[in-house]
């Protein structure tokens, strides 16, 4: 093509594109803007701790003025601070409800699970239920379940809040209610309800309706399983001694959208480096260690009780525990049930 031809050809080209941009329309070849990757970011329990109690004394909690409806502290993404997101699926938040304190009741559509880092008898109502939070233990509201949570104790309580909200609102499908004939459900149900009906000892029943239901994993349980499979050697190389919080309906992921995990990591143990296309959040229930990212050089991001890591998707990771006497013990939250279900889950290991 001659000058002039290609200067005609460019013309044409720039219209071309400024017609395809006024219509809500554009071209394969155009370039778009990337969205940025997400990286491994680290949350030190004494910064998020300090910051939680300071709001505990300068934030209200309720639904008059100025007050909270959830007085919570959100891990958020450097690369996703306009979501105000942990991940792009799932958020990771810490809440704190101090004594004589009630978190009123509602319902929305998206999950919840909750971790519970500091609780003397705190309990979380759910669906007319009272289920008691003791360290350790996870609690599980699935989508328009109705819950509260009420301190009637001495001590405040903190938890680690585990939502696939970021996912409901992307897909335009989050919505809520609040509660309206108080800031408390009543109890209608007898303690342990949920357990005696869905546990692996239950009712003999052809159907059950729900796909999920409000549950309760109690710490005192999952801890022996831990140290007993930790004795008998039953451990994956890539993860530890690893458990799956399963569903007790489906005896699937925990929930659709989310799985709760936790691992022991036995004295001195590296575990060897593996990947794969879902992310996960770590929290550092017990012990000290070190999370190896990438390969070869990789960066060390070292955690101890109670630290929260993002480990983005697709990055080597291998974790090692520090201590040569104890075992340290990772509670992680994973979107591999999403990533799984839509079939995208891919996995390389060395
Ligand atoms: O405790 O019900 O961190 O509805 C965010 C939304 C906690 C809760 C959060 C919620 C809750
Ligand atoms: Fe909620």
């Amino acid at each position: 093509m001659t000058g002039v031809a290609t200067e005609r050809v460019n013309q044409r080209l720039e219209a071309l594109h400024q017609r395809l941009a006024a219509n809500s329309l554009s071209g394969h070849w155009q370039r778009r803007e990337r969205p940025q990757p997400l990286q491994p970011c680290l949350w030190p329990w004494s910064v998020i701790h300090s910051c939680l109690e300071e709001s505990g004394e300068v934030v209200a909690l309720g639904s008059a003025g100025e007050a909270t409806a959830r007085r919570t502290v959100q891990l958020i993404n450097p690369a996703l601070t306009v979501q105000k997101a942990t991940t792009r699926t799932f958020q990771v938040s810490i809440q704190l409800v101090k004594p004589g304190e009630t978190a009123e009741c509602h319902r929305h559509t998206f999950n919840a699970m909750r971790f519970v880092i500091q609780s003397k008898g705190m309990y979380t109502t759910a669906e007319g239920e009272q289920m008691i939070m003791e360290p350790g233990d996870l609690l599980i509201q699935p989508g328009w379940a109705w819950h509260d949570h009420t301190n009637k104790t001495n001590e405040p309580a903190i938890w680690l809040d585990l939502l696939d909200h970021p996912l409901t609102r992307y897909l335009d499908s989050m919505f809520s209610e609040v509660y309206a004939e108080g800031v408390a459900q009543p109890i209608t149900k007898p303690d342990g309800y949920s357990r005696r009906r869905f546990g692996t000892v239950r009712p003999k029943t052809d159907a059950i309706e729900n796909k999920a239901v409000a549950f309760s994993y109690k710490w005192k349980e999952t801890l022996p399983v831990l140290e007993k499979l930790a004795a008998e050697e039953s451990y994956d190389p890539y993860d530890g001694v690893l458990l799956e919080y399963t569903n007790p309906l489906t005896g699937g992921a925990t929930l659709p959208t989310i799985g709760a995990w936790v691992q022991m990591l036995r004295p001195g143990e590296t575990t060897r480096p593996h990947r794969h296309t879902s992310c996960a959040v770590y929290h550092a229930v017990q012990g000290r260690g070190v999370t190896i990212l990438g390969k070869g050089e990789g960066k060390e991001f070292p955690w101890g009780e109670k630290d929260c890591l993002f480990v983005p998707a697709w990055y080597w990771h291998q974790h090692r525990n520090l201590s040569s006497r104890e075992p340290a013990i990772l509670f992680s939250i994973t979107d591999r049930p999403t990533i799984q279900t839509l079939g995208f889950y891919r996995e390389e290991k060395e």
